[in-house]
């Protein structure tokens, strides 16, 4: 491998100042390249498909703040938007018409959602919408799939994807039994084993939360009928389905994957674009479980910076961006051409290699294939990723720095970037 010295020296300097102030250095573990190894790269600015490190290096992204970039960085759109809002302050903690706006369009594009609530983060919409579950059917026990990754609450930290995939911990030190005895799991496109589960615990399932289209385990794709058979088990079980849309929500398509799929869910919780790139994190469904939220209902949620005016102008700007025809088919071509082109170089080079792409979300493992759940995904060659990760970052390609995340593209990726890209993936994966 043509090794390109890459000058780190800044993000070196800073990175090891890091580690005395936070653990691990980082304010997210996955951001520590753990499972890759090398040095982090601290980040200095970003623009459009692009990044540049404390070292004046440049790279073309594809984590995108792991999601929310879709209509590329610094949008200058959205940035303008936020400069004008600014002038009338940061946070309300009062109603404000941005708010409806934002529901108005979320609950437009969405469809399950007819009544949405706003809060802060991913995880603080999973865990409203798990108790929202339990509000709504009376019912404790819920069922997550493994490697699927619904936030950092402590009843999710079973068999997570994500960071805990990536940092190998089975479970997280500090979740008591008492609290994931109610978190049932089962083989991701596994219906059988869901069907075993709802049978085994009669009455007692409150629901299904799932990745539609999992990024958390790397990117693995609903197998045909998978997601119309939850639909079904839940309906006959009296059980409500969710779908995390915190990664997939107007990235799959405008509508999500629920949208793409045509399966509607009965609860639906969203992040990331929604915010723009600001904190933002959003649960919604059934007006009929919805208005079981406080103060229209008697379930509890709550939050100080919940719908203020910033977050909820980068969203509402980042939405009227993407909500245009021919964007989807955009996103698709580039993605799919990068997508494709990384498995036919893998291919021709003698390498086990797998993946693809559903619009602007990719991903590959270095395994034979099919991927079809996180036991399958454990099995690809994580050695070699780490090689192809660190190959691909010193020619100036920035990707997920785990086998157990999913890639993104945005608006902002032209073709020119692609080629790059494919260009540096044929030098390294060749070497590999
Ligand atoms: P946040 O609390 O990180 O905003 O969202 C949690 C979450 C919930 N559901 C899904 C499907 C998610 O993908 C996430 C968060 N995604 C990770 C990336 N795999 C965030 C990156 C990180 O943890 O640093």
């Amino acid at each position: 491998m043509v090794v390109t010295t890459l000058n780190t020296t800044k993000s070196e300097e800073i990175f090891a100042a890091a580690q005395k102030l936070m653990p691990g250095g980082v304010s997210s573990p996955v951001r520590a390249f753990k499972s890759v190894g090398g040095q982090p790269i601290v980040f200095d600015r970003v623009k459009g498909a692009y990044i540049w490190d404390v070292d004046g290096n440049q790279y073309i992204d594809y984590v995108g703040t792991w999601g929310p970039a879709i209509c590329g960085h610094a949008h200058p759109e959205v940035l303008n938007a936020l400069k004008e809002v600014l002038e009338k302050g940061t946070s309300f903690g009062a109603p404000c018409a941005l708010e409806n706006t934002l529901a108005e369009m979320v609950i437009d594009a969405v469809p399950s959602i007819q009544m949405v609530r706003f809060v802060n983060s991913g995880t603080e919409a999973c865990m409203a919408v798990l108790r929202l579950m339990r509000a709504f059917t009376g019912r404790d026990k819920v069922i997550k799939f493994e490697g699927c990754y619904h936030g950092h609450a402590d009843m999710f930290l079973v068999k997570a994807g994500s960071g805990v995939a990536t940092l190998g911990l089975p479970d997280s030190p500090g979740v008591p039994k008492s609290v994931t005895s109610n978190t049932l799991t089962a083989p991701y496109n596994d219906l059988e084993a869901v069907k075993q589960l709802f049978a085994d615990n009669l009455d007692q399932i409150s629901g299904v939360i799932l990745e539609p289209v999992v990024g958390n385990s790397g990117f693995i794709t609903p197998d045909a009928g998978f997601l119309e058979g939850l639909r079904m088990i839940t309906e006959d079980n009296g059980a409500l389905l969710v779908f995390d849309e915190v990664m997939t929500g107007f990235r799959i398509a405008y509508g999500g994957a629920q949208e793409k799929f045509n399966v509607t869910p009965d609860l639906t919780t969203l992040g990331k674009i929604i915010g723009g790139g600001l904190p933002v994190g959003a649960y919604g469904g059934r007006k009929d479980i919805m208005e079981m939220v406080a103060p229209a209902g008697p379930m509890y949620q709550a939050g100080t910076l919940s719908g203020n005016p910033l977050a909820m102008t980068a969203g509402i700007k980042t939405l009227e961006l993407i909500h245009k025809p021919g964007t989807y088919e955009k996103l698709n071509k580039i993605t799919k051409k990068l997508a494709d082109g990384l498995l036919a170089i893998g291919k021709d080079t003698g390498h086990a290699i797998c993946g693809g792409n559903i619009s602007a979300m990719f991903g590959m493992f270095f395994h034979q294939g099919p991927v079809h759940n996180y036991e399958d995904a454990k099995k690809s060659d994580l050695s070699k990723f780490s090689k192809f990760h660190r190959g691909m970052l010193e020619r100036g390609i920035y990707l997920a720095p785990s086998q157990f995340e999913a890639g993104f593209t945005s608006l902002a990726h032209t073709e020119e970037d692609i080629d790059r890209t494919l260009a540096a993936a044929k030098e390294v994966i060749s070497s590999l």
